[in-house]
């Protein structure tokens, strides 16, 4: 049995639902309540790829923006993957995520980074968006689960 341990960062605008989305994948679960997450919130979560692979995500929440070099250098170093993430409603948010992905790949050249455009449970029609994205409901469950275990295989490259 392997299990190779990854540090990931979920990264994006205020409010976009990072924190729900780390809750419902690793607490199986959704609030209302507001999440305000205070500094750097580490969670870790084992993933099976196999029947003899799995992946210990150790998975890093920050609170406010990523926007702040200061902060996000540290935050975002050592990480081999990210989440970038947008609300499907606010589409500022999504106009933001070239410039996340800039910001992760200064620190971590070439590292593997996939879109999750979140709270579409809240989209009435489908959109169309030129993004390959994941769409994502911290509410309902919906694509977040695929959402991390495919993260969770581009983590593992040529180790295996
Ligand atoms: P952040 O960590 O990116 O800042 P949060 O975002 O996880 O704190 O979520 C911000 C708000 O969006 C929260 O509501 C949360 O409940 C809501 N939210 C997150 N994901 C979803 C989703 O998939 N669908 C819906 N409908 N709402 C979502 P409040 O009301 O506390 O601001
Ligand atoms: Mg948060």
């Amino acid at each position: 049995m392997t299990t190779l341990a990854r540090k990931v960062c979920l990264i994006g605008d205020y409010g976009v639902g990072k924190t729900s989305l780390i809750r419902r994948f690793v607490d199986r679960s959704f609030s209302d309540q507001y999440l305000t997450t205070v500094g750097v919130k580490i969670s870790r979560k084992l993933v099976t790829l196999k029947e003899n692979l799995s992946v210990q995500l150790i998975i890093w929440d920050l609170e406010g923006s990523t926007k702040f070099k200061a902060v996000s250098s540290t935050y975002l170093q050592g990480a081999m993957g990210a989440i970038i993430v947008a609300d499907i409603t606010r589409p500022e948010t999504i106009g933001h995520i070239e410039d996340h992905k800039k910001l992760f790949h200064q620190v971590n050249p070439q590292k593997a980074v996939l879109v999750a455009l979140n709270k579409s449970d809240l989209l009435a029609e489908p959109v169309h968006i030129y993004y390959d994205a994941y769409f994502t409901s911290a509410k309902t469950g919906k694509g977040v689960d695929e959402l991390f275990h495919d993260l969770s295989l581009k983590l593992i490259g040529t180790d295996t």
